[in-house]
């Protein structure tokens, strides 16, 4: 899972991408990588708890990838260019700012997380709007040269993402049938992707984050919107705590009144409007997490493993967390049966524990 942040200079993007993934970034680096890239672990208490069983030599969590960008200009971006790189991301973490810091300025004004979310929304349909007229353009050209049919057929459908953007409508909502779906998804459209927002807050407020989203009228999100979700907390301060001791932190945590952290907060809103769920392989060798797409099916699900098992897939052998915790052992669940064969056409759970049965 891979995940973009965006937001207007100075909303803590580059602080809150030090908390994530524990890089230490003072400067941009070296050449001109328009983002910095980095892994965070999937915080995960299931792990620890199938480890106990398994005793494995290896322990595999699954991680998300950030990326920040460096390469940030003004405030009036209104060109696809700069959201160029960041295109590939399975989706968007929008950093918000709601601190008030004198010394950091906010070129539109005051803090007002609200207007930035509509600012955000409207960049991005206005960046959508200049790469599909470019591809528009680029068709026109070669559907009256060659007369491709699937030239024509693209052209169709990309007209209509064009109308949807220019009455302001994110092309996630634009109306298409699957396969059509399918192509556009191809385009890696900004607003075909779920953000999940980020509301960046002032010391003062980082022990009650809900306090802080019903300030600003940012509890809601839908999974039918563009900002899919919100989460709350000070990326700064939790990046202070995180330096010092651990007893030390836990007392500041405490006095700060933070109990669920931003790193696990984000990353779980993230898995969140992205729809995640997890898997579990686990056995004497290794005891791995893999990440997948919710509602899928156990064959597509054994292809995230490898080809060769989604190819050759003959069954999965499958068991809920919660079972397998019940039971205690892998014996003992088999024995109360709730250690069970599933078909290809099985939609995996999260929390399952599979073993694939495949020939290749
Ligand atoms: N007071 C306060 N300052 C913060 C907080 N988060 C970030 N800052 C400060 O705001 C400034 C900008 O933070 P960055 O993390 O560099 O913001 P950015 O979005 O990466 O900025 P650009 O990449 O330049 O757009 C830095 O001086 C931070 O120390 C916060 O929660 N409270
Ligand atoms: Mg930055």
């Amino acid at each position: 899972m891979k995940l973009g942040l965006l937001g207007f200079p100075s909303s803590g993007k580059t602080t809150l991408f030090r908390l994530l993934t524990g890089a230490s970034v003072d400067s941009a680096p070296a050449g001109k990588d328009p983002f910095r890239v980095g892994v965070a672990r999937v915080p995960d208490p299931r792990i620890d708890h199938l480890v106990k069983i398994f005793r494995p030599k290896k322990i595999t969590r699954s991680t998300v990838e950030f990326l920040d960008p460096t390469a940030v200009r003004g405030p009036a971006r209104r060109e696809a260019a700069p959201y160029q790189e960041i295109r590939t991301a399975d989706g968007f973490l929008h950093v918000l700012r709601a601190f008030a810091d004198p010394s950091v300025p906010i070129p539109e004004g005051g803090v007002d997380p609200a207007r930035d979310v509509r600012g955000m929304e409207t960049e991005l349909l206005l960046a959508d709007l200049v790469s599909v007229e470019k591809r528009l353009e680029k068709l026109e050209i070669s559907v009256r040269k060659n007369r491709n049919p699937d030239d024509q057929a693209e052209r169709e459908i990309l007209e209509r993402v064009r109308a949807g953007l220019e009455k302001e409508r994110p092309v996630r909502q634009t109306d298409l049938r699957p396969e059509e779906r399918k192509k556009v998804r191809g385009f890696d459209f900004l607003t075909d992707k779920p953000i999940l927002g980020f509301l960046n807050l002032d010391e003062a407020d980082c022990g009650n984050p809900d306090a802080g989203l019903r300030k600003y009228g940012l509890e809601a999100g839908g999974a039918d919107q563009l900002h899919a979700g919100f989460c709350a907390a000070s990326a700064r301060i939790e990046l202070e705590v995180n330096q010092l001791d651990p007893g030390d932190a836990e007392e500041f945590r405490k006095d700060l009144g933070i109990t669920d952290s931003c790193r696990d907060q984000v990353i779980r809103g993230a898995r969140g409007v992205l729809d995640q769920a997890t898997f579990f392989t686990c056995g004497e060798t290794e005891v791995r997490a893999w990440d997948f797409p919710a509602s899928m099916v156990a064959q597509k699900v054994a292809g995230r493993i490898h080809s060769d098992m989604e190819r050759g897939f003959i069954r999965a052998e499958v068991i809920a967390y919660k079972d397998l915790m019940e039971a205690g052992s892998m014996a003992a669940a088999r024995e109360r049966g709730t250690l069970r064969m599933e078909g290809r056409e099985y939609p995996v759970l999260d929390g399952d524990i599979i073993t694939f049965r495949f020939h290749v």
